[in-house]
């Protein structure tokens, strides 16, 4: 009797267990999904990634790609891409081309990139290797239509150095001052271990046909020098978009042609062949029509061929993503991958798709694997670069696609941090599908305390998709299965070097700051802080930098940490209006008296990277560019302190530094002396050749014209 009432206890409790965990669900949505389970395309659905450059190393594919989400900071209805902003690289990878390791965001132009004299990162490519007897990593990049940089690792993410401190190829490079768009590199790494590098682009008048602007280049030993001039490559009706690729003896080289109307179509991706690295190159065929003809998005096209575990893939972009989630196309770009034939040596044409490319292999359920690598997702964010964490706020989730449970799982063991607590369900099928398990994560001291934690789960058998949702803030570092001893493979995390610990950036108090005159920067718009209007109160917007009295700021220590912002127009200080403790108090410039509404303290989020909160919220609340905008002239306000990326600064002092703000490279029209005009209005004119017709279907093009300042 006293056992039966023992097991009845039991099960009772432990039914009240998981009702419990089960409960905590209720009321809970789960973030959109805007990738069908069905689907494998677009790779990532968590930034918009745009032309990818694709690098093959050690059973891993690394994909590298224009940021064109600027972090998650493009808000609910952006206007359009222009480009002109982006210094990020997106960074992910997959060993079966359907789930996909985000490793964050590369800093690589501008003064919180590796390359500070470059103002943009646009259209990355990567090679691998070794030098000195140790594997080396190469990211190559555009800056702008302005010149290649290239950057270097001992990882494939990074951390990534500047090794030359400038331009790797400029117009003042051999045969390269008549290109009209110096950009879009691609590499490539001979059997020999001879590095080529091809770029260029852009169709100066009356050339469509041939335009020439394309070139190869053999690179040095070091893979950061160019040994040799570069030769012309006469692609016919090319745009831009450069490819590289060997088979058996021959190198196939591949681009994008223009809007001409050529008898190509109108950009499309073309590919050459020749014998030699160097070419010349003979033309041969398309190998895959725009992305208006897959998804209805008519766009700019850019790819990259690989082979990988003896299939041809072609990776590219489209902006079906973009038309999801925003109704229109506003130059938004996601990467996409699709098979691409190949037979006698020749490419056939690869058709894009949103279902994609077929899973090369399960995923072991009993390895240990990162949270970040995910085939759908919804509403998660990534921390880090390299080794990375993901955050779930309620309703958020990620799903891992072809987890094989061998002779059957029965529990789960997790890396975890909270802050308060929350219960993660395991799901199998969708996101919204039957729950396998609970895993209940107790508050761990901080959403930077990482903690094990297992769960049990009755048994779960075969191949399924796996859902993992959370029902209030976590962060996951990684997950691994458990056998019926609780035990899974000691095996380590991934096939890839591990280069970092998690780290979720906590907040600072700095107490004593360099007093002095500043330009302040939020770092994701590349904005400066900045007094506008005509008399007192001068309002606070943001705006590019131009280096002006009324961008300039002298912060003074005013006692307990606190600093006032003199404004550079006078006896003016930053300030909150009427002292106001509320969210949406305008920040303002007012006649200085150092009140309370005038003083402030930073809060550091990383290195470098301050809140400015304000004393009249009682340090609660923070100086934060309203909606998440942009663009010049969006208005500064008080809101609650988040660390979100609109209300993080870096102060760049006047005068004692190399760099004094303000985006000089993008302010040197790079159409001299080419006579395109800067966008008037920076980047909403047109140019357009004489017969008007450049670039009036698709305003993405304005974003290749330099900003005037
Ligand atoms: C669990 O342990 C038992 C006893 O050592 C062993 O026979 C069995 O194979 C183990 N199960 C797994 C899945 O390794
Ligand atoms: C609500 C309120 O008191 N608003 C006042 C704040 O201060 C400005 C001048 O700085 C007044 O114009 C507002 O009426």
């Amino acid at each position: 009797m006293k056992t039966i009432l023992f097991t009845l206890f039991v099960a009772i409790f432990s039914a009240f267990v998981v009702a419990d965990d089960a409960s905590a669900f209720n009321g809970v949505r789960t973030a959109r999904n805007y990738k069908d389970i069905k689907n494998h395309n677009p790779i990532n659905v968590l930034k918009y990634s745009a032309d990818p450059g694709v690098m093959v190393y050690d059973g891993r594919v690394y994909v590298y790609a224009t940021n064109d989400g600027i972090g998650e900071n493009i808000g609910n209805n952006p206007r359009d891409n222009d480009y002109s902003h982006i210094n990020t690289i997106n960074v992910m990878s997959s060993s079966d081309m359907v789930n996909w390791v985000d490793h964050g965001t590369i800093p690589a132009a501008g003064n919180s990139g590796a390359a500070k004299w470059a103002g943009n990162s646009w259209a990355p490519c990567a090679a691998h290797k070794k030098i000195n007897g140790k594997e080396k990593f190469f990211l190559y990049f555009a800056n702008s239509g302005n010149g290649i940089g290239v950057l270097t690792s001992d990882s494939p993410t990074g951390p990534f150095v500047d090794p030359i401190g400038g331009p790797l190829v400029s117009r003042s490079t051999l045969n390269c001052n008549s290109i009209v768009w110096l950009f879009d590199p691609a590499v490539m790494v001979d059997d020999d271990g001879t590095g080529y590098l091809y770029f260029g682009g852009g169709v100066p008048e009356n050339a469509k046909s041939n335009p020439k602007t394309v070139r190869a280049v053999k690179l040095g030993n070091d893979m950061i020098s160019l040994a040799g001039t570069p030769q012309t490559i006469d692609a016919p009706w090319v745009f831009e978009d450069s490819g590289i690729n060997k088979a058996g003896n021959t190198y196939f080289y591949s681009y994008c042609t223009n809007w001409d109307n050529g008898p190509y179509g109108n950009a499309k991706i073309a590919y050459m062949t020749s014998s030699s690295p160097l070419g010349p190159f003979q033309y041969q065929g398309t190998v895959l029509n725009n992305p208006g003809d897959f998804f209805g998005t008519v766009g700019n096209n850019h790819h990259t061929i690989i082979n990988f575990k003896n299939k041809w893939y072609i990776f590219y972009h489209a902006e079906w993503l973009n038309k999801q989630v925003f109704g229109s196309q506003k130059g938004f770009r996601t990467s996409h991958v699709d098979e691409l034939p190949f037979s006698n040596g020749k490419f056939g044409n690869a058709k894009g798709s949103l279902t994609g490319v077929s899973q090369l292999e399960n995923v072991d359920a009993f390895k240990t694997y990162y949270a970040s690598m995910m085939a759908w997702e919804g509403g998660v964010s990534i921390n880090g670069l390299g080794h990375t964490t993901v955050t779930y706020n309620k309703g958020d989730w990620t799903g891992v696609s072809n987890v094989d449970f061998g002779n059957g799982a029965y529990g789960i063991k997790v890396s975890a941090a909270s802050r308060n607590g929350a219960v993660i369900k395991i799901a199998a099928g969708s996101e919204t599908g039957n729950a396998l398990g609970y895993i209940n994560i107790p508050a761990t001291g901080g959403t930077n305390s990482f903690k094990t934690v297992t769960a049990s789960l009755s048994k779960i058998t075969g191949v399924k998709n796996i859902f993992f949702i959370a029902s209030g803030d976590v962060v996951l570092d990684t997950w691994q299965f458990t056998d019926e001893n609780g035990s899974g493979s000691t095996e380590p995390i991934n096939d890839e070097p591990v280069n970092n610990d998690p780290v979720v950036e906590e907040p600072v108090q700095v107490d004593t700051v360099d007093e002095g005159w500043y330009f302040i920067k939020n770092p994701s718009t590349g904005k400066y802080l900045t007094a506008s209007g005509n008399s007192v109160p001068f309002n606070v917007i943001i705006s590019t930098g131009y280096q002006e009295d009324n961008q300039k700021w002298k912060v003074t220590n005013a006692g307990n940490g606190y600093i006032t912002l003199t404004s550079g127009l006078g006896d003016y200080m930053l300030d909150v209006a009427n002292g106001s403790a509320n969210n949406d108090a305008n920040i303002q410039v007012y006649s200085a008296y150092g009140g309370d509404a005038q003083q402030f303290k930073l809060v550091e989020y990383g290195s470098g990277e301050f809140a400015i909160v304000t004393k009249s919220s009682n340090d609660g609340k923070a100086v934060d560019i309203a909606n998440n905008g942009y663009t010049d002239g969006t208005n500064v306000l008080q809101w609650t302190n988040s660390g979100k990326s609109n209300q993080i600064w870096v102060f760049e002092k006047i005068g004692g530094g190399s760099n004094n703000g303000g985006n000089n490279e993008a302010a040197k029209c790079w159409s001299e002396p080419l006579g395109y005009p800067c966008c008037s209005e920076c980047g909403y004119s047109y140019y357009s050749d004489s017969d008007g017709e450049w670039g009036v279907e698709n305003d993405d093009w304005c974003g290749l014209l330099p900003s005037c300042f």
